[in-house]
């Protein structure tokens, strides 16, 4: 990896592309790019550097590529594997200023948008069109349309929708050495070749630095109704999960949250779930058993009786349900599933494992699971949740009194993982936080290919080198 210097020549010339007020030296000023969202990953950098549009971002790479400065870009920073920050003492590029919607074409029900723009922006601006964005996540204040393409974010409507990389119909991009690819015509039909867009999808800001995203927007779905379904075991809201996907046509969001998290979610919000019991009947064991899903249906008529009746037939496996059909009681039902993350930030510094498993290994994997943690630190608290309708689990794991575990959980519970068929990332990304575990997923075939892309569009290793690539 090449390591310039941050000199005063270079300092005038990216202020003289990006403006004085837009390249960052002072510690208190740079603070805060350079700590991730959970506070487990941080560094430090010389400057932050904050671009408006594609061309000055061009301008910017081009010199620092001259002077052989490495950089990580950012969007919102609420990243999860602490592939945003300045681990070693790079440059943080800002695509925050990217803040551009163009006009929705509604003859194609496509958007183009800044990679600056926040996923609530990028809603808020679709919305009166009728149109949505595929893809939503808790995060939507501050993520930003870039940071999701770069991650390929899942987030709640995966299984209707699928995640970030299936809503890019077209993509611009600063390459290593300041070179702009665009290719934004958003045509459904377009095989001419390499698609930039899948292959910035899940890149991390290893490959390019994304300016300009076109994407695929889906009809709005008004009528909205909300069920949240306790279970006396895993076992039984993974069977319940199968069987909504497979019976209402218009699951919308399908997501789980174990025992210890519903625990910590309810004393975080100072209310206890509406339906099932906390504090773990003893024939539960010491992690409590119990499961609760919230099964969202979405469709231009009111759902309301094709989730009913889906509920019903599931009479063996649900102990109890509460059914919203309003905003503000479907609001009170989600907030013991957005505010996990909260949660369990507000308690201590964990180390998060996102992991999707084969449908058929799911049940015995979320059993297992708080063994396997506590094999590897017997101090670990396990915290379990996710996305089921996905088969994604996110295994959060704090230490006592909210310290973080030994590093020794992740590896365990990542091997574990592989060994039942699993990946060891869904949604998140490999970042800094698992890049010595890539290779349990990807061959020594697969990682040489990925060197080789990465050696094509970046020769000199300059953009996000502690990420992704071991
Ligand atoms: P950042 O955190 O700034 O960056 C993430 C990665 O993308 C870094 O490697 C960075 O270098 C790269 N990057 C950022 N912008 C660019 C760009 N313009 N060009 C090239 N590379 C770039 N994620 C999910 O998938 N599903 C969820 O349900 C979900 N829920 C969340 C809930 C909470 C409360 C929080 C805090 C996070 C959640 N996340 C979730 C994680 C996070 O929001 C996503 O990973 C999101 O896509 C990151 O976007 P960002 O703009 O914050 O990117
Ligand atoms: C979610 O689904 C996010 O809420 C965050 O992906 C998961 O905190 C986590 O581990
Ligand atoms: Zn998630």
């Amino acid at each position: 990896m090449s390591t310039g210097v941050v000199d005063a020549g270079l300092i005038d010339e990216l202020t003289g592309i990006v403006g004085t007020a837009h390249v960052l030296e002072d510690p208190e000023m740079t603070a805060g790019y350079s700590i991730d969202w959970t506070r487990r990953f941080a560094g430090t950098t010389p400057l932050v550097i904050r671009p408006s549009d594609t061309a000055e971002t061009a301008a910017v790479m081009s010199v620092l590529a001259t002077a052989g400065v490495p950089v990580v870009p950012q969007g919102g920073n609420t990243g999860l594997v602490g592939g945003s920050v300045p681990l070693a003492g790079e440059a943080v590029l800002s695509m925050r200023r990217l803040n551009e919607c163009e006009p929705v074409d509604e003859l194609a029900s496509q958007v183009t948008l800044g990679a600056g723009v926040t996923l609530a922006g990028a809603q808020a601006h679709v919305a009166s069109s009728g149109l949505s964005v595929g893809v939503d996540l808790a995060a939507r204040d501050s993520a930003t349309i870039g940071g999701m393409v770069a991650t390929n974010a899942g987030g709640i409507n995966v299984l209707r929708y699928g995640a970030m990389r299936a809503q890019v119909v077209g993509i611009e991009a600063v390459l290593a050495d300041g070179t702009v690819v665009s290719h934004l015509a958003g045509l459904e039909k377009d095989n001419t070749g390499y698609d930039f867009g899948s292959l910035l999808a899940g890149s991390e800001g290893t490959l390019g630095v994304i300016t300009r995203v076109r994407l695929r927007l889906h009809p709005t779905q008004p009528e909205r109704a909300t069920a949240l379904l306790a279970f006396e075991t895993a076992a039984d809201a993974v069977s319940a999960a199968a069987a909504l996907r497979r019976s209402v046509a218009s699951l919308h969001a399908l997501e789980a949250v174990f025992e210890r998290a519903m625990t910590l979610v309810s004393r975080h919000l100072g209310v206890a779930p509406p339906v099932g019991s906390l504090g773990g009947d003893s024939h539960r064991g010491p992690d409590g058993g119990g499961a609760w899903l919230i099964a969202e249906a979405a469709a231009r008529t009111d759902p309301s009786d094709e989730l009913g009746a889906a509920v019903e037939e599931l009479a063996d496996l649900v102990v109890d349900a509460a059914v919203a059909l309003d905003p503000t009681s479907r609001q009170r039902l989600w907030a013991f599933r957005e505010n996990v993350t909260e949660a369990i930030s507000a308690a201590g510094i964990p180390h998060k494992l996102d992991v999707t498993l084969p449908a058929a290994r799911l049940a015995e994997f979320v059993d297992g699971v708080p063994d396997v943690i506590r094999t590897a630190d017997p101090d670990a608290q396990p915290l379990l949740f996710g996305h089921l309708g996905d088969g994604n689990v996110h295994v959060n794991v704090l230490g006592p009194d909210g310290v973080e575990p030994s590093e020794e959980v992740d590896d365990a519970v990542l091997r574990y993982v592989a060994e039942l068929g699993g990946s060891i990332s869904a949604e998140h990304g490999i970042g800094t936080a698992k890049l010595s575990q890539l290779h349990l997923n990807r061959s020594e075939a697969e990682l040489a290919a990925f060197g080789a892309i990465k050696r094509a569009l970046d020769p000199a290793g300059l953009l996000n080198p502690n990420v992704l690539l071991p």
